[in-house]
């Protein structure tokens, strides 16, 4: 049976993923983003307790080997539909949830079952060996400005050809479009670092207009996750001022390109120790940190109206 004590591969997410949708079929429904290289599938599931909501959009797993992102984004599938805690049945209550666990499906296979340190797309390119692009780098936001990405198909941050280039980013920019007004915050996934990283990504030279706010909730965010026994330290701040200038990326492309003004990048657990490769017995606990962190921004962003 499912659990949260090991990773699983991504024919075991999807059957999970069934399941659920099976077991509640009055609160969820599945999305289609559309197909990757490969021709997989990219499948997500919204969930729905009541109309008229506003709508959360999580996107996880872009990069393929960060495991413990669709390890999460499953727990926090599964929190949302059985947890009997006052604060989490009212995120689910009042909320829509767009949850995206496994974006490249290509990439996650391919690190399952022959490079477990894989990160790209699994796209030939037309003149070089090397395969795929960083689909994190892909959407048409500042694309391949300021040394943000690499123009090397060999780069871990190659950008790809164009923007959109990978059908993947392709298909979830116009998955995204069609359902713009149904979303009012989106929240990407990755790690390591444990960082909540927010728009900009392409220059640190300039700040969204709202970054006081932006701050503000990382800081309700960050102290949430510090409090509990864990201790554990979240850094938060523009992409481009805590860790590095990325262009090209889908939370920036949702802020700049669809006036999101609520897009995050959580970095999870560690700091470098074990990096990709968290061990499963860290797979709770670091859930355990991404729902206060998420019951703490999710306040605060109302809060802030
Ligand atoms: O470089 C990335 O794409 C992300 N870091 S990772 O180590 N997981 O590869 C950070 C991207 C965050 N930037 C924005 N989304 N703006
Ligand atoms: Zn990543």
């Amino acid at each position: 049976t499912f659990g949260w004590t090991k990773y699983y591969e991504l024919e075991e997410i999807e059957a999970w993923l069934d399941e659920i949708l099976n077991a509640y079929p009055s609160v969820t429904e599945e999305f289609i983003v559309g197909k990757s290289y490969e021709g997989r599938t990219i499948r997500g599931i919204k969930i729905s307790h009541k109309a008229g909501n506003p709508g959360i959009f999580i996107e996880s797993n872009v990069h393929a080997r960060e495991w413990i992102t669709s390890a999460s984004a499953t727990w926090f599938i599964n929190q949302l539909l059985t947890s009997k805690d006052a604060d989490v049945r009212s995120l689910a209550d009042n909320y829509d949830w767009h949850i995206l666990p496994v974006f490249n499906v290509d990439g996650f296979e391919y690190s399952h079952k022959k490079d477990r340190m894989w990160r790209k797309t699994r796209q030939p390119h037309a003149t070089s060996a090397c395969i795929g692009a960083d689909a994190n780098r892909n959407f048409d936001s500042h694309w391949l400005e300021n040394n943000g990405a690499s123009s090397n198909p060999c780069s871990e941050t190659f950008a790809g050809d164009a923007p959109g280039s990978e059908p993947e980013a392709k298909a979830l920019v116009e998955y995204l479009t069609k359902i713009q007004d149904e979303i009012s915050v989106y929240i990407s996934f990755h790690s390591y670092g444990q960082y909540l990283l927010s728009p900009y990504g392409h220059t640190k030279e300039e700040f969204p207009e709202n970054y006081d706010d932006i701050l503000t909730i990382g800081k309700a965010f960050a102290d949430a996750i510090e409090a509990l026994p864990y201790g554990t330290v979240y850094q938060y701040g523009s992409t481009a001022d805590v860790l590095y200038v990325a262009t090209g990326t889908s939370v920036d492309w949702v802020f700049n390109e669809l006036g999101k003004k609520i897009g995050y990048t959580i970095e999870y657990r560690d700091k470098g120790r074990y990096g990709f490769i968290l061990p499963p017995v860290q797979i709770i606990p670091n859930c355990e940190e991404l729902m206060v962190g998420m019951l703490a921004l999710i306040d605060k962003t109302k809060e802030l109206g």
